[in-house]
């Protein structure tokens, strides 16, 4: 008998990823492995790799993607895996938009929207950032319209 082993239906989600500490770009293909083998994460498709000017931050030119994942798991179930694979990578926080070895984050969740104290999705300034908009619109462009990618127009970003 089934007890208490309910299956969760999946869910849609993008992350998007990002570094300009260390060796950025192998930091988002271990990120994207990583994330594949997660339990209760699949890794559904990922962007190309882009070189982005820092937006609201200092440092190195970052490294962005975006990637598409369907996963069983909870929104925050899926926050503490992306945390833990940050950990992993030797993220640390020493104030807000610091350069990093590696950024994760929670874009979309199906159609949820969530306003928690750690966690706000959709994300709320993805509409404002090239370096989110652009991989994503690779991967699903009906959820990029022209007009936000026109917003954006003016922000550096170039492909791998
Ligand atoms: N992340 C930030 C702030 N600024 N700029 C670029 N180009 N790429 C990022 O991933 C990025 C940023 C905060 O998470
Ligand atoms: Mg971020
Ligand atoms: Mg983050």
């Amino acid at each position: 008998m089934k007890a208490l082993a309910v299956d969760r239906a999946e869910v849609t989600a993008f992350v998007a990823l990002g570094a300009n500490l260390g060796h950025a770009a192998q930091a988002l293909r271990d990120a994207l492995t990583a994330l594949g083998d997660t339990p209760g994460v699949r890794l559904v498709q990922a962007s190309r790799l882009y070189r982005t000017a820092p937006v609201q931050s200092t440092g190195p030119d970052y490294v962005n993607a975006v990637a598409e994942v369907s996963t069983t798991l909870t929104a925050p179930a899926l926050l503490d895996a992306l945390q833990a694979i940050e950990d992993g990578a030797g993220r640390q926080r020493p104030y807000r938009n610091a350069p990093r070895t590696l950024d994760l984050d929670l874009l979309l969740y199906g159609s949820a929207r969530i306003d928690s104290p750690r966690l706000t999705v959709p994300h709320p300034r993805m509409a404002q950032r090239a370096f989110v908009l652009v991989p994503l619109a690779e991967i699903a462009r009906a959820l990029v319209s022209a007009g936000q990618l026109a917003a954006v127009a003016d922000q550096t970003i170039e492909k791998i």
